[in-house]
């Protein structure tokens, strides 16, 4: 009797000949096979001439004969695979989960029960809006998804940085995403919410108005990808041994903290470095600063919903921290680089209906929407229903169906059955009693193309985020309406969003309008509902989430021929002591001599290396060089930007020449390199209240 089994297992034998008869194996089998083997053709043909194509004769035209060639360049042509409607650019690091505290009153899962297990994981982070070659820094919400390879089978948690979405029904999300996308006339803008259409569909659509105050917060300017939060947005639930269910909100914390950018510096980083945030992370795994998260939840019952003064099945809504609070269930480590970007990072396929027992699914329809959407662009961009027997896709668990055939099979089932129920195959896959429940919930009421009355609140949590911020955030967020807006065409669009601002904050709605230059207050559109006074929610805060501390930041040591050399060996033994990474700037690459005769590794060319990669820099330049140095525009960048983007600027008396040039007055964030402390603690934070002598905001 043939078992028509598919089991872990048999996938990993098959990878394992998908990867030879494909792509000879990662790097490493590669070489040794090439060492062992040499050079063939994917059927195995030794390859002789890996140079020149078969031509007719030494100038003549090459030969249609050439299977070798057509075979190279035919399996090139086909290397791209549709990139992702949204979310195209991303990166991607495996790690691990490890449950901390048991959530087994709650829920049967054992990722959430089994205190200690360390479950794999695999988590991609993008951005939304630009291809997948577009830069790092737009202005533009997060994704944060994560695939967890539980031995109950794979959980994607597919999630965000922000934990409220821009619409409430999946009906609507072709239409954000055309809006949002480059205009298909033009072909631009890539990458960025600012222009006509994204804010024609958003005036149009007051439900957005909550996400829209955190779009234009400092959120969507993350530092690092190591600095932000995550969030599950919709409810879940969870089920117990007994069947009872609790609704659950997931978030993810960052150990770092959260820091953002300020815009004009992410205006500068996406030119200086489009990778900014990719090569950020690279270099803090393969430096061992494995970036850590802590998983918590909010739990909560459907009685105590009953009594929120929104809706939390409506993911325009979060329940705020003071209402459920958090409660911290275990840390996410993520230790490993991929070996192949395409294999792993952009052949990862997140689907928010993979799930595993003991959690399901709640009725927020954007939820239910996109239960089907994940699945279903797989099967387009990956090709065919096989793209679970990619390894980076395939469940670690053994996994067996009657499924057959399709697209880039990989597996080889044995057997003539490939049916259930059967009596030919006894021990081929059979229903398990104990497996997959969905939640038992009883559901009434009249079907139609409905919008509940309980999602009509489009402004009362909009209106709190913006009061729960600090001044300066409320100023950059002004400041960013005014910069999105102005770059609308059409004046009527420009109106409709001051309007509705009027509901959310009178002050912002007159910054912003003063900004545009609208000569009077737009009417504001009517409400669906009464605006409530939520209180502040101060854990809505960026800055407030920042860490004092310099660990897993990155500072700039701008230096010169003749530098102090044991000024900058102290300097860099305190900014490596405090948990920073310190780079050494000079004019040109190589070394540089100091005051000693001694020679000091460069770590970075001053043009190819501005102050917007760094978190603070020190300027450690003796007077003949600085002097000089106020003739490069490079170096009086370098010191303008850092003190622009409010950082901090240690400097040594030789460098007060530069620092007069580049505008920079002395503040409690410029101090002397002498006081490696007060540096230190300067560097941990930005001087925000430079910023109103500086720029005129909003
Ligand atoms: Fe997505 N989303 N989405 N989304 N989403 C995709 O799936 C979709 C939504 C999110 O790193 C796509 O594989 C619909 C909310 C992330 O590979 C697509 C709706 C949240 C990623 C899709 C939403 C997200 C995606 C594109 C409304 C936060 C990247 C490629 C009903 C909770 C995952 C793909 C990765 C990707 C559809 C709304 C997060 C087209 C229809 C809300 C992090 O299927």
């Amino acid at each position: 009797m043939g078992k028509a089994k598919s089991t872990g297992k048999v996938s990993a034998q098959a990878n394992s000949s998908l990867k030879n008869a494909v792509s000879r194996g990662n790097g490493g089998e590669l070489h040794q096979r090439l060492l062992s083997e040499g050079l063939t053709t994917n059927q195995g043909l030794p390859i002789s001439d890996n140079q020149n194509s078969l031509r007719a004769n030494p100038v003549g035209p090459t030969l249609l004969e050439d299977f070798i060639l057509r075979e190279k360049i035919t399996h090139f042509d086909h290397e791209r695979i549709p990139e992702r409607i949204v979310h195209a650019r991303g990166t991607g690091v495996h790690g691990f989960f490890e449950l901390t505290d048991s959530l087994s009153r709650y829920t049967t899962a054992a990722i959430l029960t089994e205190v200690g297990v360390q479950t794999p994981v695999f988590t991609r982070f993008s951005t939304v809006a630009g291809g997948a070659g577009s830069i790092d820094t737009p202005r533009d919400v997060r994704g944060f998804a994560v695939k967890m390879y539980t031995k109950e089978g794979n959980w994607d948690l597919v999630g965000n940085n922000i934990p409220v979405f821009f619409v409430q029904d999946a009906m609507k999300f072709p239409d954000l995403v055309h809006a949002v996308k480059m205009e298909p006339d033009r072909g631009f803008p890539q990458a960025a919410s600012a222009h006509d259409t994204f804010w024609d569909f958003i005036s149009l659509t007051p439900e957005s108005m909550h996400m829209i105050m955190w779009a234009m917060s400092d959120r969507t300017l993350p530092r690092s990808l190591r600095m932000i939060e995550g969030f599950g947005v919709h409810s879940f639930r969870l089920i117990n041994k007994q069947g009872k269910s609790t609704f659950v909100k997931f978030h993810w914390r960052p150990k770092l903290g959260l820091q953002s950018t300020v815009w004009d510096e992410a205006v500068k980083i996406a030119g200086a470095d489009p990778d900014f945030h990719r090569r950020d992370l690279f270099e803090a795994i393969t430096h061992g600063h494995f970036p850590e998260w802590e998983l918590a939840v909010q739990l909560f019952t459907a009685e105590q919903a009953e009594r929120f003064p929104f809706d939390h099945l409506d993911a325009t809504k979060l329940i705020p921290e003071e209402l459920v609070p958090l409660k911290v269930i275990g840390r996410m480590v993520l230790n490993r680089w991929p070996n192949n970007f395409f294999a792993e990072t952009e052949q990862v396929a997140f689907c928010p209906s993979h799930l595993v027992s003991g959690i399901d699914f709640s009725n927020d329809p954007l939820l239910q929407g996109r239960l089907f959407s994940y699945l279903d662009t797989q099967l387009s961009r990956l090709g065919g229903p096989n793209f679970h027997q990619i390894p980076v896709n395939a469940p670690k668990c053994p996994f067996a169906n009657n499924q057959r055939d399709g697209h880039m099979q990989m597996n080889q089932p044995v057997g003539r059955v490939a049916y259930e129920p059967n009596t030919l195959d006894p021990e081929g896959p059979r229903e398990q009693p104990k497996g997959f429940q969905s939640a038992r919930i009883e559901e009434n009421g009249v079907r139609g193309r409905i919008r509940a009355a309980s999602f009509n609140d489009h402004y009362s949590q909009a209106r709190q985020f913006f009061v729960s911020q600090t001044i300066h955030e409320q100023a950059h967020m002004a400041s960013a309406l005014v910069f999105e807006l102005s770059k609308v065409e059409y004046i009527h669009i420009r109106q409709a969003i001051v309007g509705h601002l009027q509901h959310i904050d009178k002050g912002l709605a007159q910054r912003v309008a003063k900004g545009l230059g609208l000569r009077e207050m737009p009417q504001p559109p009517v409400a669906a509902a009464p605006v409530q006074q939520f209180k502040p929610s101060p854990a809505l805060q960026t800055i407030g989430k920042m860490k004092g501390t310099l660990e897993g930041r990155m500072l700039g040591v701008l230096v010169g021929h003749g530098s102090d050399k044991a000024q900058i060996d102290k300097l860099v033994k305190g900014i490596s002591k405090a948990g920073a990474t310190c780079k050494i700037v000079a004019l040109h690459v190589g070394d540089v001599v100091l005051s000693d005769q001694s020679g000091l590794k460069v770590d970075g060319q001053l043009a190819g290396t501005p102050s917007v990669i760094f978190d603070a820099i020190a300027l450690v330049l003796d007077d003949k060089v600085a002097t000089a140095m106020c003739n490069e525009a490079a170096a009086v960048d370098f010191v303008r930007d850092a003190f622009g983007h409010l950082k901090a600027i240690a400097f040594d008396t030789g460098a007060n020449v530069l620092l007069e040039r580049a505008g920079v007055f002395k503040d409690e964030g410029v101090v002397s390199v002498r006081d490696i402390p007060r540096f230190l603690t300067a560097a941990q934070t930005r001087q925000w209240d430079r910023e109103k002598s500086i720029r005129t905001l909003a």
